[in-house]
């Protein structure tokens, strides 16, 4: 378990789910968590399992993560 993380908001809007090594299981996500339509959370799923290894949030929305975690920060995936 990763320690949890503060987001902009407490919704969960994924804009994008990745497959990015195409086994079929997602394994990145995008998500947007105060409704603006802007992404502010970003998970990654390295090791194929299902699960989020890499959670970063960007709290200022400008492109570059504020904090990043291991695990998903609390914040895991539907
Ligand atoms: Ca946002
Ligand atoms: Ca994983
Ligand atoms: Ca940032």
């Amino acid at each position: 378990m990763g320690e949890n993380v503060e987001t902009r908001g407490d919704e969960r809007t994924d804009l994008i789910v990745g497959d990015t090594n195409r086994d079929g299981k997602a394994d990145l996500w995008v998500s947007d968590t105060d409704g603006d339509g802007k992404a502010d959370l970003f998970q990654f799923d390295t090791d194929g399992d299902g699960k989020v290894d890499v959670t970063m949030v960007d709290l200022d929305q400008d492109g570059n993560p504020d904090e990043v975690v291991s695990g998903d920060g609390g914040h895991a995936p539907n």
